[in-house]
This record gives C-alpha cells, sequence and structure tokens, in this order.
C-alpha cells in the first residue's frame, strides 16, 4: 500500500522527523515522499525571504538534531559556487519556478579547468538527490522573469562545506548562514560570514 501524502508542509515535516528516527536513511524513500507533497505557496511564504543579491537561506526545521530543512530563495540570475555536500545526504524539492543544475566530477588535486560531466533543469514538484560519492554541483535560477524557491533537506546537518573554482579547481571551506530562522530575520553578520556557497 503507498503510504500516506502529505496535505501540506507541517504533515511533510511531521512525516520526515518519523522516518529519520532511526539510524538507517532510505534514500528512495526520502525522495518519494518529498516529490508526493504538493507545494502550496500559503505553506511556506513566511520562509521565503528574498535578497536582492543573493540567494538566501531560511531554517524552517531542525529535525530533532538529524537533519535541517531549509527554504532557499533564488533571485532572477543568482546562482551557489560549485560545492560539495560535507559527506551529508542532500534533497532538494523546487517549491517555485526551475533550478538549473550543473555536475562536475571531484577534481583529483588542483590541476586547471573542472569537468563539467552534465546538466539538467529541475522542475517545480520534482526532488533532487545528490551526495560527495555522486560528485559536485552548481545550483542556478537562470530565469530572467521569475524567482525560484527550493525545499533542502541535509541529513546530517552541517555548517561548513567546500567551495570550487571552476577554472583552477582551487577549494575553500565555507560558513552556511542563515538569512532567518522560523521565519524571522537574523541578525545581520559580519562580511565574510555573509557568503552563500
Ligand atoms: N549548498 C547550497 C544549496 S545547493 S544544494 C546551500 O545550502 O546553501
Ligand atoms: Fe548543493
Amino acid at each position: 500500500m503507498d503510504a500516506q501524502k502529505p496535505k501540506n508542509l507541517q504533515e511533510l515535516i511531521q512525516m520526515l522527523h518519523k522516518i529519520f528516527k532511526g539510524d538507517m536513511i532510505n534514500v528512495e524513500e526520502v525522495q518519494e515522499l518529498m516529490e508526493s507533497y504538493k507545494s502550496n505557496t500559503q505553506d511556506w511564504k513566511k520562509y521565503a525571504i528574498f535578497d536582492q543579491h543573493r540567494y538566501t537561506r531560511n531554517l524552517v526545521d531542525e529535525g530533532n538534531g538529524k537533519f535541517n530543512l531549509i527554504v532557499l530563495c533564488w533571485g532572477e540570475g543568482h546562482g551557489s559556487s560549485i560545492h560539495d555536500h560535507s559527506d551529508s545526504h542532500c534533497f532538494m524539492k523546487i517549491l517555485q519556478g526551475e533550478l538549473k543544475e550543473t555536475l562536475f566530477d571531484c577534481p583529483k588535486g588542483e590541476d586547471g579547468e573542472m569537468n563539467e560531466r552534465s546538466h539538467r533543469i529541475l522542475e517545480n514538484n520534482s526532488v533532487a538527490y545528490i551526495n560527495d560519492s555522486i560528485g559536485l554541483h552548481r545550483i542556478e535560477n537562470v530565469s530572467h522573469t521569475e524567482g525560484s524557491v527550493s525545499l533542502h533537506l541535509y541529513s546530517p546537518p552541517f555548517q561548513t562545506c567546500h567551495v570550487f573554482d571552476q577554472r583552477t579547481s582551487h577549494k575553500n571551506t565555507a560558513q552556511m548562514t542563515f538569512w532567518s530562522k522560523y521565519g524571522e530575520r537574523t541578525p545581520s553578520q559580519t562580511a565574510v560570514s555573509k557568503e552563500n556557497n
């Protein structure tokens, strides 16, 4: 029998809490559950706080310490660096608009241009999955007319990741920060920690 479909974001969060209680993560199960939630703007608009200059990260739920659930808001033309996911699982559901995902091989050293493996457009309500053994990626809202919103689940939660320079493969550590938590704008931080990844 098919599992229950979450009627709204709150139900999705409750169901995620249940399936992350144990120590094993079934990637397909999480992906299917997140896909079965049909995005409704009313559910997540309080987390969707955009910035003019770069994409924002807005904390929705801390998953009893097992995962972070985050709404990301991508203005027109906003994108991430090429990055890894700190040995965590990354699930990414599109809540509004579309996002372009470009996949890269993990560089062996600092030895020139990074190899671009593939790219695809992620459509509304779809769920993408990545981890460090699959590779690295860059996420972009390539639209000139519409903002995009995505829901990310990272397990276990992480506070730093690696970012990569496409031309040189040079790797840096980057801090992940929140633009808002539980719908409340977080106090502004120092210039360095404002950078997104
Ligand atoms: N790494 C980005 C989003 S792409 S998975 C972030 O969470 O800031
Ligand atoms: Fe990512």
